[in-house]
């Protein structure tokens, strides 16, 4: 039996990877939050066990770090902690950095000093890859970066592999496609389509019983419909971070399901799963969807990005290979499972 530390926990991985960890080893974890004045804790509420402990870590903090190392000397540490949100860089590149990068060399430098033989794994981004040279994107495609974010991630790569090869640490970063799910945080552009779908077509079941819907129906209002993501369950994603932290030799690897879709694709399966006909009409920023003539999906030039990353698109050969990791959810499953638990009950 083993220590691990993982930091995010009440994050979307997090806590995906506490419950994978807890059903498939007898390790006990040390789930990482940092304080906030109201608790955030809906996605690890489940979670009652023994061998499970919440502890007060605050990755910016390296006095906290160091000393959470110090004492617990764990086996494992996976790194999941972050500002994750890409379109929010810009706005706090300064935060992305010190969360996103320095905050992993101050985890690699307490991890050096006093407990070196500890596995570590940092979560790295198809961000990094950025503005794409070719595809499919594989572990050979450089870092092009294109927001804060991505150059943080690409920054704290560079330092695991130093730590890597200077100390002979067992550190990875895998490069982790977009993974979703139905803890995912409501700003990401799925989880804020799901959930938009269902509400509107609550709305057009309320109209359909002749109960009105005050002020109308909103349209849901998204950016880049053109955007191609290589989007996966983030349940298969945590499995494959497991296998990369347990191999004979320390090397990083892409996840990715090996498809791409836009974000207008993503919306026409959710309309799909809601039984909602309707039709794109107009282009650009004029673009909507349009169902017996009332708009439901239009595009708001806020949700726009001053850099976007036009295509990702993973090729995650080498983790099927090497690791026999083989994600179980396509990306029909995928919206269909997180539009079914955004759907609104009556
Ligand atoms: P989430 O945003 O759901 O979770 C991030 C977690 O980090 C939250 O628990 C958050 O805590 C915590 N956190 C943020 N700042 C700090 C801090 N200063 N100290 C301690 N904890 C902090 O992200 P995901 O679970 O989706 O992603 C996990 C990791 O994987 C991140 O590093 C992300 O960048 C990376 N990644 C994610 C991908 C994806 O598609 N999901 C793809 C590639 C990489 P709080 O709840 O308090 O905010
Ligand atoms: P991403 O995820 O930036 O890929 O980062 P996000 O869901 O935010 O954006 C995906 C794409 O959709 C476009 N888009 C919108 N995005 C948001 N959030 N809101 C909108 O209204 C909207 N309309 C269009 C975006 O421009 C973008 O092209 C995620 C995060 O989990 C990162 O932490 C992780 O590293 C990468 O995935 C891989």
């Amino acid at each position: 039996m083993g220590e691990i530390i993982i930091t995010g926990v009440s994050g979307q991985d997090g806590s995906y990877m506490v419950d994978y960890l807890l059903e498939n080893t007898n390790h006990n974890i040390y789930g990482g939050v940092r304080r906030l004045s109201v608790k955030n804790h809906q996605n690890i509420k489940h979670i009652n066990h023994p061998r499970f402990k919440l502890i007060d870590l605050d990755v910016t903090d390296p006095v906290n770090i160091t000393g959470v190392i110090r004492n617990i000397k764990p086996d494992y540490f996976i790194n999941l902690a972050a500002n994750s949100f890409v379109g929010s860089s810009w706005e706090m590149p300064i935060n992305h950095y010190q969360t996103n990068a320095l905050a992993v060399l101050h985890q690699l430098e307490a991890i050096r000093q006093y407990c070196p033989s500890c596995r570590y794994y940092n979560a790295g981004s198809s961000e990094e890859f950025g503005d794409v040279q070719y595809s499919p994107q594989d572990e050979k495609h450089p870092l092009r970066p294109r927001s804060p974010y991505g150059a943080a991630k690409a920054s704290a790569r560079h330092l695991v592999k130093v730590y890597r090869e200077s100390f002979d640490l067992y550190a990875v970063q895998g490069w982790l496609f977009n993974h979703e799910s139905e803890r995912r945080g409501e700003e990401f552009v799925t989880r804020k389509i799901t959930k938009g779908i269902a509400r509107i077509a609550h709305q057009l079941d309320l109209e359909k019983h002749m109960v009105g819907v005050v002020g109308g129906i909103k349209p849901l209002n998204l950016g880049n419909l053109d955007a191609k993501r290589d989007w996966s369950h983030a349940e298969d994603f945590v499995y494959g971070i497991w296998l990369m932290m347990n191999q004979n030799e320390p090397k990083d690897y892409v996840l990715s399901s090996n498809e791409t879709h836009s974000v207008r694709d993503f919306v026409n399966a959710a309309l799909e799963q809601a039984g909602i006909s309707g039709e794109w009409t107009g282009k650009g920023i004029n673009e909507k969807f349009v169902h017996n003539g009332k708009v439901l999906v239009e595009v708001n030039p806020q949700f726009y990005r001053p850099a976007e990353v036009e295509l990702l698109l993973g090729d995650s050969t080498k983790a099927r290979d090497e690791l026999m990791w083989e994600p179980q959810n396509d990306f029909k499953t995928l919206v269909s499972r997180m539009y079914d638990n955004d759907k609104i009950k009556v």
